[in-house]
């Protein structure tokens, strides 16, 4: 990826602003001088693979991977910045009245950074002895693990995973469903298609470069988001990009905003009112089936319940057609435009490549729902080219698969526990209402009565919506635990930090990428663990040693005997598929990755390919083996918010509602480019996207101008939910009435601890509606709220989110 004229502007300045902004401690590390003593090695992240130089016990430098030299992601610079920011957590600290009160300490003092710095000896002491209490107090049913979250790649140090086999042993815990990526699409697509769908390989690239002649990108941002990976990524998808652009295939982006993507496409921008895609879908599927354009013989043969949805198209049981002047009215894209969309789509090959935002939305289930019934109208699902492919932009999905054998990892063994909580659900609402029933795809689940959360990796003070919800919902238990390598939003609202280190820190192995599996990466540890911290690997086993299962634990192996046997157990299932792989030492001492072959046929993988070819032989897992656009299984569950076609449902806040004369914008949180989530706003990078020290808030200049903002201005972004302050960049690439705030901003109250304080940076989450997509799913939907923003006229206090808490 390019580095924009923008970021290379306030790259400049944040060199030029230096020696004002002391709160950006690493940005001389822009400026290593020429390494002529480093050593280098190869390892992996989030962003791809790297060479880090390590220079008198220093992390000087990273360099892509020599194969990733095309589309590397700019982030990579910015490691040295993090692994030595002012914002490490030093030592283990307890929160001071903590410590005086155990279970009986002021949890209203959460969050405000009150702590105390212990031995690492009383910190697992006391995390033990915690752990045991609740146990015997309370039960197993009333501790929660909740994070499912990013931490950083590798099989060994697998944050969450660690956990997990920790809380297990102990007898068990209440786990999480689901995700807060794809926590809709994860339960409906199963319905729908018969699999999760999301994290499946799409038709490869190559096919779409072949034959496709016309993409529409339905809220997907490709260049932006497959910079990153759950697994390390290669990367590759960014030449079959580039080749598309020169190809010329014309592309489509249907996207409240005009993305990078886009605009490096060259693209045609339609600008639906956030939230209303179900209604543009139906709108497109209304044309195809009145002007006779939609594929009879595919519907036919591959899926069920047309006929049971067809009423509803047309208005015949309801008196109101989905047609497009219908659907002009709830999206505000002209009737024609539609029209024309629609013709277009049905006159060649198209390939819908969607993102999963218009899945974290209410209702979510159904824009993903209708999406697929409108592929299988126009007949193309299974061909080369044609369709929809859900993952185009997240890990390089449709880059081409090797033949490979991915590596497994330590496990999380078995959790006693059978309660489980939809992940959304789990961090207010469980939390504020235990013995509460709800439903859940089918299920009646209990919220347990949750006194101890474990947390190890995940930064839920900042992701989860409505924070100040979240905070009431986070002095309900008595124990909250948290390892983090940094003072982020969720270590400061602990009772126990344990300081966690960082992947250059310790030894580790990986696979890459997780659709691709082109590599196996070796991560050896590189400097030394900073301050205090510790590996999380170590810290559980510090912890089961106290419990008395450290045995269990490890299975008597060390850091290195587990990275081994972690490569040695897919050496051997490779020598069963008749792969050959280098020996661990070979591979650990030599280049330190390998690489696997890519088959020619690879190019050629059609997803559904084969079940258009075989729909008897190749069944899809849903109940009647097809496509289901009525769903009796959804009939059943007899949900008033999720009924059993897709259908267009009014969002609980969105710009056609009557709410809007109070809070008149439409508020979206995309993935950040710059960072992930959270991870990496603790570094100089913020210089290049802040506006006025604050994370930037996208506004159209006709509302700009209605409220007298100014590019640069500090703006106040509100509603009944919270506040938070934010830098105005007034720009005609988001439509009016919609505003754009990147999720993740570090979490800077101005009363720290209280529910209701102002944020200082920018964490959208402040204003978002903490509500379940529907009962079928219970996803989060980050992207329905509404609000209204002024400009800020006192002077704006100073940003404070990157200090650590006094003493530590
Ligand atoms: N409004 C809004 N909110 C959203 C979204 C949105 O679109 N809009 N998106 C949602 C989505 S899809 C997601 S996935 C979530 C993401 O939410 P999270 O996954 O919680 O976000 P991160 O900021 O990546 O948090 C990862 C944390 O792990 C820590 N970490 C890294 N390595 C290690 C390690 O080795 N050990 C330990 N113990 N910790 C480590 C990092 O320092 C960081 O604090 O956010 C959700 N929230
Ligand atoms: N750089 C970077 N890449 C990432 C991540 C990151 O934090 N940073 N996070 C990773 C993770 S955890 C995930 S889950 C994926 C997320 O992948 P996505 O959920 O697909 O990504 P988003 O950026 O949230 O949204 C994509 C686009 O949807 C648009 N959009 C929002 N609301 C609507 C709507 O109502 N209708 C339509 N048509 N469009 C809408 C947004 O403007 C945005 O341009 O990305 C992954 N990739
Ligand atoms: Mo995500």
């Amino acid at each position: 990826m390019k580095v924009s004229r923008r970021s290379f502007l306030g790259h400049s300045a944040a060199l030029g602003a230096l020696a004002t902004m002391p709160s950006i401690a690493g940005a001389h590390s822009l400026l290593t001088e020429p390494l002529l003593d480093a050593s280098s090695r190869l390892t992996a992240t989030h962003w791809g693979i790297i060479r880090a130089y390590v220079e008198a016990g220093r992390l000087a430098r990273v360099v892509p991977f020599e194969k990733d030299a095309f589309a590397p992601s700019p982030v990579i610079q910015a490691f040295m910045d993090r692994v030595y920011s002012e914002t490490r957590v030093r030592y283990p600290m307890v929160r001071r009245d903590f410590l005086k009160n155990g279970a009986k300490s002021d949890r209203t003092e959460r969050g405000r950074g009150d702590f105390v710095r212990v031995s690492w000896d009383d910190a697992l002491n006391l995390v033990a002895a915690e752990l045991e209490r609740v146990k015997k107090t309370h039960g197993n049913t009333a501790i929660h693990s909740g994070s499912t979250d990013w931490h950083s790649v590798g099989k060994l140090h697998n944050s969450p995973v660690l956990l997990r086999r920790m809380l297990g042993l102990h007898g068990g815990f209440v786990d999480n469903t689901g995700d807060f990526s794809v926590a809709a699409a994860m339960v409906i697509l199963p319905h729908v298609i018969g699999g999760t769908e999301v994290y499946d390989q799409q038709s490869a690239w190559t096919t779409v470069l072949a034959n496709t002649d016309l993409v529409v990108l339905w809220g997907a941002t490709l260049l932006k988001n497959n910079q990153i990976g759950w697994e390390p990524t290669d990367h590759t998808a960014y030449e079959a990009m580039k080749a598309l652009k020169e190809k010329g295939t014309p592309v489509v982006s249907i996207d409240p905003r005009m993305t990078d993507t886009a605009k490096y496409f060259g693209a045609e921008w339609v600008a639906p009112r956030p939230n209303t895609d179900t209604a543009l879908m139906l709108a497109l599927a209304h044309t195809l089936y009145t002007e006779k354009l939609y594929d009879e013989k595919f519907v036919e043969t591959y899926t069920v319940g047309f006929k049971k949805f067809l009423p509803y198209l047309l208005g015949t049981k309801d008196g109101q057609p989905k047609s497009p002047e219908w659907a002009e009215k709830i999206t505000t894209v002209p009737a024609d435009d539609i029209r024309k969309l629609a013709r277009r789509m049905a006159k060649g090959r198209t390939m819908i490549m969607s993102g999963w935002a218009i899945q974290r939305q209410d209702h979510g289930e159904q824009s993903y729902w209708m999406l697929v019934t409108l592929a299988s109208m126009l007949g193309q699902i299974g061909l080369p080219g044609g369709g929809f492919g859900l993952s185009y932009h997240y890990a390089n999905g449709g880059s081409l698969t090797a033949r490979h054998v991915a590596l497994g990892g330590i496990s999380a063994g078995e959790n006693p526990v059978a309660e489980h909580v939809p992940y959304a659900r789990g961090l207010s609402d469980m939390l504020l209402n235990p013995g509460m029933t709800v439903d859940f795809n089918g299920e009646k689940i209990t919220y347990p009565d949750i006194q101890l959360i474990y947390w190890a990796g995940g930064n839920p003070l900042s992701h989860q919506m409505d924070r100040n919800k979240q905070i009431k919902a986070w002095q309900k238990p008595e124990t909250i635990i948290v390892n983090e390598p940094y003072w982020t939003n969720t270590a400061m609202f602990a009772d126990i930090v344990l300081p966690a280190n960082t992947t250059f820190e310790r030894n580790d192995i990986v696979s890459v990428s997780e659709y691709s599996g082109r590599y196996v990466v070796a991560m050896p540890q590189l400097i030394e663990s900073q301050h205090e911290s510790m590996s999380d690997f170590d810290i559980f086993t510090a912890i089961s040693e106290r419990l008395g299962f450290k045995d269990k634990y490890t299975e008597g192996k060390t850091e290195m005997q587990w990275v081994e046997s972690i490569y040695d157990e897919a050496v051997a299932a490779a020598g069963k598929e008749g792969l050959e792989m280098p020996a661990f030492n070979d591979l650990w001492n030599g280049d330190g990755y390998f690489e696997f072959p890519v088959p020619e046929d690879a190019k050629n993988y059609v997803r559904f390919g084969d079940y258009r070819k075989d729909p008897i032989a190749n069944a899809l897992g849903t109940p009647s083996g097809k496509i289901e656009i009525y769903s009796f299984e959804i009939e059943k569950f007899g949900y008033d918010d999720c009924p059993p076609h897709p259908t267009w449902i009014e969002p609980a806040e969105w710009l056609g509602s009557d709410k809007v004369a109070k809070h008149p914008l439409h508020i979206i949180s995309p993935h950040p480019k710059y960072r992930l989530h959270s991870q990496m706003d603790n570094t100089w990078l913020r210089e290049v996207y802040e506006v006025a020290g604050r994370e930037p808030l996208w506004i159209n200049p006709d509302d700009a101008k209605a409220r007298d903002i100014n590019n640069g201005d500090v703006v106040r972004v509100f509603n009944d939910r919270g506040a938070l302050l934010a830098g105005a960049i007034v720009t005609d690439r988001i439509r009016q009435g919609v505003v754009m705030l990147q999720e993740g901003a570090w979490y800077d109250p101005d009363k720290p601890g209280e529910a209701g304080a102002l944020c200082k940076h920018g964490n959208i989450n402040l204003v978002t509606l903490d509500k379940g997509t529907s009962k079928l799913a219970q996803g989060n939907v980050a992207n329905t709220a509404i609000v209204e923003v002024a400009r800020h006229k006192t002077p704006a206090p100073p940003v404070t989110a990157f200090t650590p808490p006094v003493g530590a």
